[in-house]
């Protein structure tokens, strides 16, 4: 395979509520979308950077940048392409996973659709459709809360996420449980707004029977977490600080997580993401599968990978209408609190051009 060349296309998606995290509020998902066009076939991947540098230090307009500048450059120089090639020829520049792993995805997915063969049979999938979990963010009031719960679980979803902060953690954590009762499958997600010195704040979740407490500390706090994980009795998920198979390992041989959030795009794509899992599952470590409010795209290479073996627990992956009124690809739809793995090619999903031109804000094509 050779590339022609790469479009970068910059579109806004305005979510159906605001998302409000301990990082900051999302009102509009900005998302960088990349089409590799090979002679064979051509192939979507989404960059899940946002548009601050608040839950990691990528943002949007920085991934377009080094995209433009050095990735694909990088691969368009490539003799022989294909998605096993783009890691390899990337390696060299520092950091920019999810800039990466868009690059990867796109030629990846443009590889597979050329072979006719499916992302989900490509890494391993055993499974046709995956259960599904939801996260909420902060609120204004528990009220608000509880009705946003209600909601989720009335539409089938098979597990609830609550964002946490300082202020807003044992309380609403408490309510959830007294409206909804102890058979909810519940767990909490504080990206990174704790210290140690809470840990015994934090020991009072241990009442409620949560699945996992995900990233309570810093991303670099690898030590932090272990020390953590030995006051609580509530279990440790990395998301943040888990950005390889080798860090992966780090963290779980130091007892800093039992659990682990896998996201492509923190770790530079999803062959990478794949080696998190066989890491994990030779450690006897669930893994499920995290969200960044992906469109279509990113969300149907989500569901492939949440189909591996080694994910246990229902993942970040929800419908396309928790997200955006009108998804950019045909919609992901519960089902029983599912969703189906696409079969088609690739990734099995394909953007529409109308709808993609209503939220397009800018499309730069790069000719290898
Ligand atoms: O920490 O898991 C996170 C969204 C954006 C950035 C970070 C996170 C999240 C979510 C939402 O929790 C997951 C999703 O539904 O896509
Ligand atoms: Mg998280």
């Amino acid at each position: 395979m050779k590339l022609a060349g790469v479009e970068l296309r910059l579109i806004g998606m305005p979510l159906v509520a605001p998302f409000r995290t301990s990082f900051g509020t999302e009102t509009t998902r900005e998302v960088l979308l990349l089409r590799a066009v090979t002679g064979e076939a051509e192939g979507w991947g989404e960059c899940v950077a946002m548009s601050d540098p608040l839950y990691s230090s990528e943002y949007v307009h920085a991934a377009a940048d080094v995209l433009t500048r050095f990735l694909i450059p990088a691969v368009a120089a490539l003799p022989e392409l294909d998605g096993n090639a783009v890691g390899p020829a990337l390696a060299k520049f520092k950091g920019h996973r999810m800039a990466k792993a868009a690059l990867e995805t796109a030629v990846l997915d443009a590889e597979l659709r050329a072979q006719g063969r499916s992302m989900a049979r490509e890494l391993g999938a055993v499974r046709d459709r995956v259960p599904c979990g939801v996260s909420v963010g902060i609120m204004d009031s528990i009220g608000e809360l509880l009705d946003a719960v209600g909601g989720y679980l009335d539409a089938g979803y098979l597990r609830i996420k609550l964002k946490i902060e300082p202020g807003w953690d044992v309380e609403p954590v408490r309510a959830v449980r007294e409206r909804f009762g102890d058979d909810v499958l519940l767990q909490v997600d504080a990206n990174t707004a704790y210290t140690v010195a809470d840990a015994r704040h934090l020991a009072g979740l241990d009442p409620f029977d949560l699945l996992l407490i995900e990233q309570p500390l810093d991303e670099e706090d690898v030590l932090g977490h272990a020390e953590l994980a030995k006051v609580l009795r509530t279990p440790v998920c990395l998301d943040e600080s888990i950005t390889s198979a080798r860090s992966a390992a780090d963290a779980i041989r130091l007892g800093a997580c039992r659990i682990v959030n896998i996201k492509p795009g923190r770790v530079g794509g999803y062959l990478e993401a794949r080696r998190i899992h066989d890491v994990c599952a030779a450690n006897g470590v669930p893994v499920w599968a995290g969200g960044m409010l992906e469109t279509g795209i990113g969300r149907a290479a989500n569901v492939a990978l949440a189909a591996l073996p080694g994910f246990t627990v229902p993942g970040d992956t929800s419908a396309s209408d928790r997200y955006y009124r009108t998804d950019i690809t045909e919609p992901f739809v519960l089902d029983d609190g599912h969703l189906a793995v696409p079969p088609g090619p690739g990734i099995g999903v394909t953007p529409d051009p109308a709808e993609l031109d209503k939220v397009t804000s800018k499309v730069d094509w790069l000719p290898a």
